[in-house]
C-alpha cells in the first residue's frame, strides 16, 4: 500500500530496473526526435503556419476590411459582398456574432497576404475541406501568407462556440483557375 513507508528511506538512492531505465530512455529520446519534427515539420512538410500577429483595436480592424471590402467588391451572394483582390495583395476577415466577412475570391497559385481578426471575441477559423486552423482573437490581427493549391469552394467554419448563432457562423472563399 502507498501509506506505509518505504524498506529503505533513502529509495531515491535505489537501482532503476533495467525494463524501467529502457522505457525511460526511449520515452525520453523520442520527446527529443519529436521536439526537432517540429522544425523540420515547419521548413519541410508546409504543416505550420508562419503567422505574423499584430495589436489591433477592433473598430481599426473593422475600418480596414470595410475599406478593402468596398475596393474589391465584384458581386454579391446572399447579400455578402465577394471581394476579389489582385494577386499579392493583403486581403481581409473579419470574424464576429455570427458571421465571416466578407466572401473572398482568390487566384489558385497566387499567394496572399490574408489578414484575419475578429471584432467581438475568440472565434476559430477552420477552413474546409482542407481543415487549416486559426485561433482568431479581437484585438489581435493575424497575418497569415497563403497561395491556394486548388481551385473550388473553400468553407471557413467558426470551431470556438461563441453563442446561439454559432453553427451559423459560416464564411466562403472561393478559389478560382
Ligand atoms: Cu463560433
Amino acid at each position: 500500500m502507498a501509506l506505509t513507508s518505504p524498506d529503505s528511506k533513502l529509495w531515491w538512492n535505489e537501482k532503476v530496473g533495467r525494463a524501467e531505465l529502457m522505457w525511460i530512455t526511449i520515452a525520453f529520446l523520442w520527446g527529443l526526435f519529436m521536439f526537432g519534427m517540429m522544425f523540420w515539420w515547419h521548413l519541410e512538410g508546409n504543416q505550420n503556419l508562419s503567422n505574423e500577429v499584430y495589436r489591433i483595436a477592433p473598430d481599426k480592424f473593422e475600418a480596414k476590411v470595410e475599406a478593402f471590402a468596398e475596393k474589391y467588391k465584384v458581386r454579391e451572394e446572399a447579400g455578402m459582398p465577394v471581394a476579389k483582390p489582385e494577386p499579392g495583395a493583403d486581403v481581409y476577415m473579419l470574424s464576429r456574432l455570427w458571421e465571416w466577412w466578407p466572401i473572398l475570391e482568390l487566384k489558385k497559385g497566387q499567394t496572399y497576404r490574408l489578414h484575419l481578426s475578429s471584432l467581438d471575441w475568440q472565434h476559430g477559423f477552420s477552413l474546409q475541406p482542407v481543415n487549416i486552423n486559426i485561433q482568431i482573437h479581437p484585438g489581435v490581427e493575424h497575418v497569415v501568407t497563403l497561395t491556394p493549391t486548388q481551385s473550388g469552394v473553400f468553407s471557413v467554419v467558426c470551431n470556438e462556440f461563441c453563442g446561439q448563432g454559432h453553427h451559423q457562423m459560416v464564411g466562403r472563399i472561393h478559389v478560382v483557375e
